[in-house]
């Protein structure tokens, strides 16, 4: 079983801390300076979560599969926190509502703490301001934390990427979507799921989905288990749960945890790195006079597009020195 962590759950379940837990989150969301003060301040306190990513194609069940492994947590004697990233919040405010009302029945759960984030534009990018999510969550002492997103863009891995555990929820007849994740999302699941295997065609999709993961690159000593779950009826539930403590179990019994917390933690620098060189550069290009010139060059062919990107990039270099 997943111990309960040590560290201040108390701040994580008592009234007043969640209120603050609140209002830190939105500052998160919101605004990527405050993100980064805020995460500076508690980053002693994070790193003890266990976390948990979900991830795949739109409806195929994954927050009532996280409703699931929420009560499986606290059975565990865990807290729990979950993120779910909203990727049609922009478009109809219904789906954040739908996340939330499918976990309704922890809301009245103090050791449980849900939060949506939508995917619209975000300064900082999606990724950055749900992994400081995570790591105020963290902070705040929760066992587990779940990562929920619609595992399609590159974003959406950089989030996953963030996670121990990654699971990778599919349905049946889902067809070309198969085809779509053999792109990234496969390829980083620790544990792949068939959900819905009421439905007619589950056992086919869970033989393609072992043929592709055949042909994908096996990093580690772990054979990535295929699962079949109806998440709406609770069946196999407990199996996929077993499975992720099991990974749980691998990942530190193997050394492996360390190492991919550590190149985690990297790429999440790097990303970081890359955000802020490119806002600056973006600053640069819409400065009048900076670049211009050199663009101009390049427009009307004077300058070939490398010398033009060199020149550019002198420019940029000189001056953040
Ligand atoms: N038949 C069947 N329906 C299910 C099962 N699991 C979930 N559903 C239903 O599928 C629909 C979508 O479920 P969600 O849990 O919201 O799926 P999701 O993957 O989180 O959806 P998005 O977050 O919008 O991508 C809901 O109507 C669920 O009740 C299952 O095992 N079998
Ligand atoms: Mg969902």
């Amino acid at each position: 079983m997943i111990p309960p962590r040590a560290a201040d759950e108390a701040a994580a379940t008592e009234a007043g801390g969640r209120r603050r837990l609140g209002r830190l989150l939105t500052a998160v969301e919101n605004d990527p300076a405050a993100a980064a003060e805020i995460v500076r301040s508690m980053w002693a306190r994070a790193g003890g979560a266990r976390r948990i990513g979900v991830t795949g194609p739109s409806g195929v069940g994954k927050s009532t599969l996280v409703d699931h492994l929420i009560a499986m947590a606290r059975a565990d004697g865990s807290t729990v926190a979950v993120v779910a990233v909203d990727p049609s919040s922009p478009y109809s405010g219904g789906a954040i509502l739908g996340d939330r009302v499918r976990m309704l029945r922890h809301s009245g759960d103090p050791g449980v703490y849900i939060r949506s984030m939508a995917a619209r534009d975000h300064l900082g990018g999606l990724a950055a301001a749900t992994r400081d999510a995570a790591h105020v969550l963290d902070a705040f002492g929760f066992g587990v934390l779940i990562l929920e997103t619609v595992g399609v863009g590159q974003s959406e891995l950089d989030v996953m990427r963030a996670a121990d555990t990654i699971v990778v929820v599919m349905a049946p007849g889902l067809g070309d979507s198969i085809q779509t994740l053999k792109a990234g999302i496969l390829e980083i699941a620790d544990l792949l799921v068939v959900n819905k295997a009421d439905r007619q065609g589950a056992k086919e999709t869970a033989l393609q989905l072992r043929e592709m993961r055949h042909l994908a690159p096996k990093p580690s000593g772990w054979d990535v288990p295929i699962l079949q779950t109806v998440a709406s009826e609770g069946t196999g539930i407990a199996e996929l749960w077993q499975a992720i403590r099991q990974h749980w179990d691998y990942l530190r019994a193997s050394g492996e945890y360390e190492v991919r917390r550590g190149r985690g933690t990297v790429r999440e620098v790097m990303d970081l790195v890359e955000r802020a060189l490119a806002a600056r550069l973006r600053a640069t290009l819409g400065a009048p006079g900076q670049v211009g010139e050199i663009l101009e060059r390049a427009r009307n062919g004077a300058l070939d597009p490398h010398s033009a990107a060199q020149a550019i990039l002198d420019r940029l270099l000189t001056q953040s020195r």
